[in-house]
């Protein structure tokens, strides 16, 4: 088993019995209506029932037969009598949402739309997967954000920005006359989980995808996925109209400008005419926007929404805008600049702001812009790709880190104000919600490197379907879809998800460190990086160490970005003593031996948490061990192979960051530390060629 079906493996049945009892419905089957999505549908049953079965499907009757026990329909093309016994349920659905429910003998599927069915279908088959019982089922699902995408950071070379599972799987080259199975596996794993767009190019945007002979392949791509919900989005390069057409500026305010864009925006949609919109960074990392003009984030994206707002396109304009020389604290730009811009953008546009303020770190607090705008509607972007978590080869369960972001109190509107509110739009009454997920796919055979990676894909798409749902729960779909319906495997993997991420943040930025990895590329320490181009971009800027203490003063007395928080958290986390450990030096500069609430001074604590983060990765490593035989061995020793790199890595960190400080800390090592393998100067000199990547 190479990993290639993600969590879509249906596994055979266990025995005769658990056969017999899925069987009933399987086998009688009733698909009615007709789409190109109503295809895709059959197919997907009839993949199950070959994979559940081990052999060729039965026929699934496409009219209605009395026999049936599974009825698969929109609510209007289902036989009166069945229809009538799920009106009242069926009401409460939105275009996207279905019901499970089981009536009398009867399974029922059902949607308002053939996406939707789609998506019951999907739900139907996780329930079997999963071993559930069809009797009790009486589901009414409908999504909760409306845009759930995926974005992928793919250049047109093929090469993606942090990707570290293989090269980009579109083949431009081949577009648009080839269009590969992996864009339709692609297609119908997004869709088994609701994703319902994507992003298909780098936010570092390569202007000629505008240009019609890209068009015409994105165009294709976009009706490959059209029968699964999909619809496809393009980055926009803001000085598109200078590269492409030698304009002289592109100022959004100008009329010739704001003419070209939406010449520009017609050619699309006459390709894609159900064209989603553009995503934009503008204004970051060198990137070109409306600063450029002297004019304001909102002027930008406005411009872009005008040119959409005909077709019924958005615009997503990231909020991930900082500048090198500007003064302050980077961690305070975007909301100083995106918060009295609030109200001042188009009603279609959506801003998407990353979990927290600084970059995808392995532990951040969450961003302050969420709750700060009730006049503009605010997605989450969280990087599914890890980027600043070991990349390929570190196993870590990202939900657990989006629970904690999502489930955090924005005290907005008073206590009960979690960030999760404000990303569905219940909060402030957005009319327009969203979620981007930064996509850790690639050509890799199993998709994401790390098999246990498609694990975060998975996730991705069940909290942006309803950001409230239990991340144990989705841990253990994943589980039993991908690997096995067995309690010890079940019991055993769980084990290791759910205490994975702990343990990396242990291992690599305790007590809120940040941005301590090695330079540019981003892959194992580099608490000594300082100096070069852009101090924003070293560790020395976050850390701030020297012989006294150590972190980053985020209060009154520092660069007061705590003050761009809800008055609760500025109590929470203003003072030292009791701020919870894990954002100390997030906030907080913190003398070496100062004595924590654990009991500990702050370097023992940090030195011991190190320890306690290459433990858990050993543990992680035994854990998995006794699973052998109960796994197919090709992903049993994958996954093993890759458990020996994160725990020597593991040791790396520990070492290296250890070394580093203590130059500072001049203190010795407490009791249960191990000492290092070598000294400084072997870490600072250690892969430094090396350039990680695909
Ligand atoms: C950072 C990445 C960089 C991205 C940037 C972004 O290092 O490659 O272009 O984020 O989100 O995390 O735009």
């Amino acid at each position: 088993n190479d990993g290639y079906k993600l969590w879509l493996q249906y596994l055979p049945f266990e025995n005769k019995a658990i056969t017999e009892y899925y069987g009933d419905y399987l086998d009688n089957t009733v698909l009615l209506g007709k789409s190109p999505t109503h295809d895709v549908i059959q197919k997907e049953l009839e993949l199950a029932y070959s994979g559940f079965f081990d052999k060729n499907p039965g026929n699934i009757s496409r009219t209605s037969v009395g026999s049936g026990l599974l009825w698969i329909a929109k609510f209007g093309d289902l036989p009166k009598e069945i229809r009538e016994t799920i009106t009242d349920h069926a009401q409460s659905l939105n275009d996207e949402g279905y019901l499970l429910h089981y009536l009398k003998g009867k399974l029922i599927v059902s949607s308002k739309t053939d996406i939707g069915l789609l998506y019951g279908t999907f739900a139907l088959l996780k329930k079997i997967q999963t071993r559930q019982k069809l009797e009790d089922l009486h589901e009414i699902s409908n999504p909760k954000i409306q845009k759930r995408l995926l974005n992928h950071w793919d250049n047109l070379n093929r090469t993606v920005e942090r990707g570290f599972a293989g090269f980009s799987i579109w083949n431009w080259h081949r577009l648009p006359q080839h269009i590969d199975q992996q864009y339709i596996d692609y297609a119908r794993a997004n869709a088994s989980i609701g994703i319902n767009g994507t992003s298909i190019t780098n936010v570092n945007a390569n202007a000629l995808v505008l240009t019609p002979e890209y068009l015409e392949k994105a165009a294709a791509l976009a009706d490959a996925f059209r029968p699964y919900g999909i619809k496809v989005y393009l980055t926009a390069r803001f000085n598109a109209p200078m590269v492409l057409d030698n304009l002289p500026t592109a100022d959004p305010l100008d009329p010739k400008v704001q003419q070209w864009w939406k010449d520009k925006t017609k050619e699309i949609y006459n390709y894609i005419p159900d064209f989603g919109g553009f995503l934009v960074k503008a204004d970051s990392e060198g990137q070109p926007g409306p600063h450029n003009y002297g004019r304001t984030q909102a002027d930008g994206a406005n411009m872009l929404a005008d040119a959409v707002k005909p077709f019924g396109g958005i615009v997503m304009w990231r909020a991930f805008v900082y500048n090198e020389h500007t003064p302050t604290d980077r961690i305070r730009q975007a909301y100083d600049e995106f918060k009295p811009l609030d109200g001042k953008f188009r009603d279609n546009v959506i801003v998407q702001v990353k979990n927290g303020p600084l970059d995808f770190q392995p532990r951040e607090p969450f961003h302050p812009l969420f709750g700060a705008m009730p006049e503009t509607p605010l997605m989450m972007e969280f990087q599914i790709t890890k980027e600043y978590l070991g990349q390929d080869t570190h196993w870590v369960n990202l939900a657990t880190m989006w629970e904690e972001v999502l489930k955090s109190d924005t005290y907005a509107k008073g206590p009960g104000s979690p960030v999760s509110k404000v990303v569905d739009g219940s909060l402030h009454n957005y009319k327009l919600t969203g979620i981007a997920g930064v996509s850790n796919i690639g050509t890799d055979r199993n998709w994401t490197g790390h098999h246990t990676a498609q694990a975060d894909w998975f996730a991705f798409g069940q909290l942006a379907w309803n950001p409230e749902q239990n991340i144990d729960n989705i841990g253990e779909d994943w589980i039993r879809m991908t690997f096995s319906n067995d309690t010890e495997v079940i019991k055993t993997i769980k084990g290791i998800m759910m205490n994975s991420y702990e343990i990396l943040v242990n291992y690599m930025t305790p007590l809120g460190l940040h941005h301590i990895m090695a330079r540019s590329h981003h892959w194992g320490p580099g608490p000594w990086v300082t100096g070069g181009g852009r101090d924003d971009w070293t560790a020395t800027y976050y850390h701030k160490a020297n012989s006294d203490s150590i972190g980053f003063d985020r209060t009154e007395k520092g660069s007061n970005a705590l003050a761009q928080y809800a008055p609760e958290w500025k109590e929470t986390w203003g003072d030292a003593e009791s701020i919870p450990l894990e954002f100390l030096l997030w906030f907080h500069r913190v003398p070496w031996d100062k004595k924590l609430s654990t009991g500990n001074t702050l370097w023992n604590e940090m030195a011991l948490r190190y320890q306690k983060g290459v433990e858990g990765a050993r543990w992680m490593q035994k854990e998995w061990s006794k699973l052998e035989g109960s796994i197919d061995p090709e992903r049993f020793s994958h996954i093993a192979s890759f458990l020996n790199i994160q725990v020597n890595e593991a040791e790396w960190w520990r070492d290296a960051c250890l070394l580093y400080f203590g130059q500072y800390s001049k203190m010795p090592l407490p009791a249960g530390v191990e000492a290092p393998k070598h000294d400084l100067t072997y870490y600072l000199n250690f892969k430094r060629n090396f350039v990680p990547g695909i």
